[in-house]
């Protein structure tokens, strides 16, 4: 059974959960800045929570491609106080989105239960950081970096190569004193992968269950359905919502999605589908 531990918290996680996205970014690539004020984004905070999110993933940093850097200074001052409202007004986990050692620490001084970390803890200082911070860990495999990453990826078996560095990523965590359990791996839908990978990866998702370990799905309002179905952003909830059913399906146990409501709809009709035996 997966569970993630940190401090006194502890999270069962063999039903599925939802992590709800709170972009604080001036440029982020589906809310387009939508909660960049600070009182909008602690709403938005407040509605997921009561839509059923498990987790509230906070980011500063915009990682679509092509999206320029922040300053250290500037995703500090966009999460923090975000972090501090969310731990006082709920009782919900909170996942800190950076890649920078800085804000991982800062974030869970402010009360951050996990780092979502798309680079995986390669930057420099980021594992270190997080072996001492001793919270759980998403590590997102993503080929390349955002600015170029869409430019022809290439693998040679997209879940092999992916698995390949799952492995070598869990060692060197495991290798700071971060615990294995406290791990969850997410494959990185649209992180340098060209359509049809994203689509094989979805196909072959439950190949990722040899790790054992949580598995976590981005596709909400991913360009793999855009570019598939010629659709806006605004305009991809009901093929969002069938990548996230199939995912779930294949075994993900943490779904990140912007439509919170939209999807614990869709997880409780899974759920009454998986256990008939206990309706009326
Ligand atoms: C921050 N971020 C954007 N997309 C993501 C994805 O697919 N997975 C994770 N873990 N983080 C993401």
């Amino acid at each position: 059974m997966s569970r993630l531990t940190c401090g006194n918290k502890s999270l069962d996680l063999s039903t599925p959960a939802i992590m709800g996205i709170l972009n604080v970014t001036p440029d982020s690539f589906s809310d387009g800045g939508e909660f960049s004020s600070f009182e909008a984004a602690c709403r938005q905070a407040d509605n997921m929570v009561a839509q059923g999110a498990t987790f509230i993933d906070i980011g500063g940093e915009s990682t679509r491609p092509g999206a320029k850097d922040v300053s250290e200074a500037d995703e500090l001052a966009r999460v923090i106080p975000l972090i501090e409202y969310v731990t006082k007004a709920h009782d919900v986990w909170i996942s800190i989105d950076t890649s920078k050692p800085v804000v991982m620490r800062a974030a869970v001084a402010a009360g951050a239960h996990l780092i979502n970390d798309v680079r995986a803890l390669q930057e420099p200082g980021a594992l270190a950081a997080a072996g001492e911070l001793g919270v759980p860990v998403c590590l997102m495999h993503m080929q390349g970096q955002p600015r170029t990453m869409q430019q022809a990826p290439v693998y040679d078996d997209i879940v092999k190569d992916i698995s390949s560095f799952f492995e070598e990523r869990i060692a060197a965590c495991v290798g700071v004193g971060i615990k294995r359990d406290n791990i969850v791996l997410d494959p990185g839908f649209g992180f340098g992968k060209s359509l049809a990978h994203n689509y094989q990866l979805l196909q072959r998702l439950a190949e990722f269950s040899s790790f054992e370990l949580p598995l976590l799905a981005g596709l909400s309002r991913k360009s793999m359905f855009g570019q598939l179905l010629n659709r806006e952003v605004s305009q991809r909830l009901s093929a969002s919502l069938a990548g996230n059913m199939l995912a779930l399906q294949a075994g993900a146990n943490i779904v990140r999605v912007h439509d919170v409501q939209e999807t614990a709809d869709m997880m409780a009709v899974l759920s009454a589908t998986k256990n008939h035996m206990d309706l009326s």
